[in-house]
């Protein structure tokens, strides 16, 4: 089958031909349909030798969709990390059941993974992978071998290339929303700081769950109208002033959470400058960006700081959900996966409006 992987530390990942996985004991073969591509890759191209403790050759791909196509022949037994109960969640699945893949595959045996949370894993540092494409095989490919049913969420009738996107950018904007709904109730106001692929979908997650009044930031036109697409109240682009302007739209005290995807020095400011009192700071983007956290300091009074990372098992289920019902639509930009370095490059240069999808062809 055809795959994209990784050889190299330093070098684009290789269009490779290897064989088909065939799954053992409570393995899953998914046939991928499809499968996003995150600026985590991009680091993951990046690394330099020993910066991550994934072993080479695996194949890329966290964001992936697709429909059983074979299951192991173990109706218990071990993933990849230690017992679970594989097997009564492989009894639910059948061949050709679709399918998105929960991304972050933790240990399997510690408190977090045992609630589906394996995104906060306890033993992620003994980890030498952090999930499908990170470390393991993933699904920039034809098929992707998953350890157990466990990290598998149905997807009924939703187009491949919406419920991939899902399970990475929409799972993680939704997580980090939740994590700052306590401060988004009735009269409030969020500001999304970044509207692509993970803050598009951030907005629509906003408008659907809360009563909160969104204000959207931005450097670039196409992406206000994409915000304004999206349910955003307000969008304005960078601007010196930006912070005055977010406070003047909050009616004066400022804003109650705000949603930093971009994780710069400049986002960061921007934000501390534009929270109310007590207000919820989620810091989404991994922009390497600095905050000095200091009291006094330049974080208002009373403010939570997070550091949201992905999402849970139980969480992808309700994005899903969102998903079918209509209230989320992911903007996204198709690739065959024989175009995937060229796609790779489109990302690279932020010329992907939304996100990139990568099919198998
Ligand atoms: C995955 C692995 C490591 C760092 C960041 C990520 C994100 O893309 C997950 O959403
Ligand atoms: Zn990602
Ligand atoms: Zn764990």
């Amino acid at each position: 089958m055809k795959a994209l992987r990784m050889t190299a530390w330093g070098e684009l990942p290789a269009p490779t031909r290897v064989e088909r996985p065939v799954p053992h004991g409570s393995e899953v073969l998914v046939r991928v349909e499809a499968a996003g591509l995150c600026h985590s890759d991009l680091h993951v191209i990046d690394s330099a030798p020993g910066t991550l403790p994934y072993r080479l050759p695996f194949t890329l791909g966290h964001e992936v969709a697709g429909h059983v196509a074979a299951l192991g022949p173990d109706d218990g037994g071990s993933d990849d990390g230690g017992s679970d109960d594989g097997g009564s969640a492989a009894h639910e699945l059948a061949i050709g059941a679709r399918v998105a893949l929960y991304g972050p595959w933790g240990c399997g045996i510690c408190d977090r993974c045992a609630a589906g949370r394996d995104n906060y894993c306890d033993r992620r540092d003994t980890l030498a992978w952090h999930g499908a494409g990170l470390g393991r095989d993933g699904g920039l490919a034809e098929y992707v071998l998953v350890p157990s049913a466990r990290h598998l969420v149905p997807i009924d009738g939703l187009a491949a290339d919406q419920a991939a996107p899902l399970s990475d950018a929409g799972l993680t904007s939704y997580h980090a929303v939740s994590g700052l709904r306590h401060a988004l109730g009735e009269g409030s106001t969020a500001v999304v700081i970044g509207v692509g692929g993970l803050g598009h979908l951030a907005v629509q997650i906003l408008r659907a769950t809360t009563p909160s009044r969104i204000l959207a930031v931005d450097i670039r036109e196409e992406a206000l109208a994409l915000a304004h697409r999206s349910g955003a109240h307000f969008g304005t682009l960078l601007r010196a002033d930006t912070a005055g302007v977010l406070r003047a739209e909050s009616g004066g005290p400022g804003a109650d959470a705000v949603l930093d995807f971009a994780g710069t020095t400049a986002s960061m400011e921007l934000a501390t400058s534009t929270l109310r009192a007590g207000g919820a700071l989620a810091v989404v983007g991994s922009g390497g960006g600095h905050l000095t956290v200091r009291k006094p300091g330049v974080l208002p009074q009373g403010c939570t700081l997070s550091l949201p990372f992905w999402g849970s098992h139980p969480e992808l289920t309700e994005v899903i959900a969102l998903a079918r019902s209509g209230a989320v639509h992911v903007e996204t930009e198709r690739f065959p996966l024989s175009a995937g370095l060229e796609a790779f490059e489109l990302l690279r240069r932020g010329r992907v409006r939304g996100r990139a999808v990568l099919v198998p062809d």
